[in-house]
């Protein structure tokens, strides 16, 4: 599965992968995981909100056990963060088969569409519409950097958007939802390579317009200047001196107008990412760089205007869920993360767990991220021990 995978999207530059929401990579995997639907005899289709779905047994039974996670990237993501769930979801099919396993319920295989959110900005697209945490309105108004709006770049890469929205029907068909994931830090060790997900961190996205006027960066007197990417610097610093153990913000996104060398920028877009170990915190956090940002604006001459572009409230995995997963496996560790999940915007209407797999050297959303085989194939085991429990007799 994976020399099939590995090539997909992957820039020869970076060695990155660029495989976003509905563009031609995004298109390649999702080729791949019908065939490898297929190949193995499931019943394959695609949601009304473009997620896919493989099944093993009748979808229409009820009481189904759902794994996998999604194949969309980060610009220049890791080959991991979340095609890792998706292979090793079909790989502990296999192991199923291989153990002669007799199902007694269904079990399905979902690629969430557009989880990382980098083409439109708004993650977990495909899970946050199914569960009605996004609505059909606010993902019709999506748009990506070229101005294409969802719906559109869903049309032209072959999913019809008249239907998507909420699909509560086909969460109460879902008995449990399991997500295996690589891990995105480093508490994993060589001894103990699986644990399971505690909590999520609530956290969400900011986008911060700073306008200024452009003019001459040859002739514009200092004192003349209305610059904001001095406002938007300022910001990032303090940002940065508000983040810490309790709470994490960084700008990773920006964008120039005009964009030119020899010219004071009229716009800055500073995106911030930011998440705290609880809500009350996270709000603060985002008030006080929020503040600083329109005192630096006043200083500068730039207008600020701060809009919240998506939010993820805490999340508590389902602690009865969790407690089984952690009895099938003998005891592994539990493990808070910062990362959010197609897993979390489920929890919310379907018990929902996490497998996580250690990643030696705790980078992720880089081409540098890695996991090793033998934690990999632990893994597996590990998501065919669960789903044995949770679907076989
Ligand atoms: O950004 C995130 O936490 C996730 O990987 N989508
Ligand atoms: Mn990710
Ligand atoms: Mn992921």
């Amino acid at each position: 599965m994976w020399a099939e995978l590995l090539p997909v999207g992957r820039s020869a530059a970076s060695g990155g992968y660029r495989r976003h929401a509905w563009n031609s990579a995004d298109a390649e995997c999702r080729a791949w995981f019908r065939e490898q639907a297929e190949s193995r005899g499931l019943a394959y289709e695609a949601d009304r909100n473009g997620n896919q779905w493989a099944w093993l047994g009748d979808p229409r039974a009820g009481g189904a056990i759902v794994t996998g996670s999604h194949l969309d990237s980060v610009p220049d993501g890791g080959a991991f963060d979340g095609p890792l769930g998706v292979v090793s979801s079909f790989a502990a099919l296999d192991e199923l088969r291989a153990r002669g396993a007799e199902f007694d319920r269904p079990l399905a295989i979902v690629n969430f569409g557009d989880e990382e959110g980098a083409r439109f900005g708004v993650a977990c697209v495909g899970s946050r519409l199914t569960a009605g945490v996004l609505s059909r309105e606010q993902a019709y108004e999506l748009r990506d950097a070229d101005g294409v709006r969802l719906p559109d770049a869903m049309e032209r890469a072959g999913h019809d958007p008249a239907a998507i929205g909420g699909d509560d029907e086909r969460l109460g068909r879902i008995a449990a939802f399991v997500e295996l994931h690589v891990e995105q830090g480093r508490y994993l060790t060589e001894e103990q390579p699986v644990g399971v997900a505690g909590a999520i961190w609530p956290h969400g996205r900011w986008r911060f317009d700073f306008h200024g006027e452009a003019n001459h960066a040859g002739t514009t007197r200092i004192e003349d200047r209305r610059d904001p990417m001095l406002t938007f610097a300022s910001t990032v610093l303090a940002a940065r001196g508000r983040a810490g153990a309790d709470a994490l913000a960084t700008f990773g996104k920006v964008a120039v107008e005009p964009n030119g060398t020899n010219a004071i920028a009229s716009l800055v877009r500073g995106w911030l990412d930011s998440r705290a170990a609880d809500e009350a915190t996270l709000e603060r956090v985002v008030a006080q760089i929020g503040a600083a940002a329109a005192e630096y604006g006043g200083r500068d001459g730039v207008r600020v205007e701060l809009t919240r572009e998506s939010f993820t409230p805490v999340v508590d995995f389902d602690v009865p869920l969790r407690d089984r997963l952690a009895t099938t496996l003998g005891g592994v560790p539990v493990l808070p993360t910062g990362a959010g999940h197609d897993a979390g915007i489920l929890a919310s209407a379907v018990p929902t767990a996490m497998l996580f797999v250690r990643n030696p050297s705790g980078v992720s959303h880089s081409p540098a991220e890695y996991a090793q085989e033998a934690d990999c194939l632990t893994g597996v085991a590990a998501l065919a021990d669960v789903l044995e429990d949770l679907a076989c007799r």
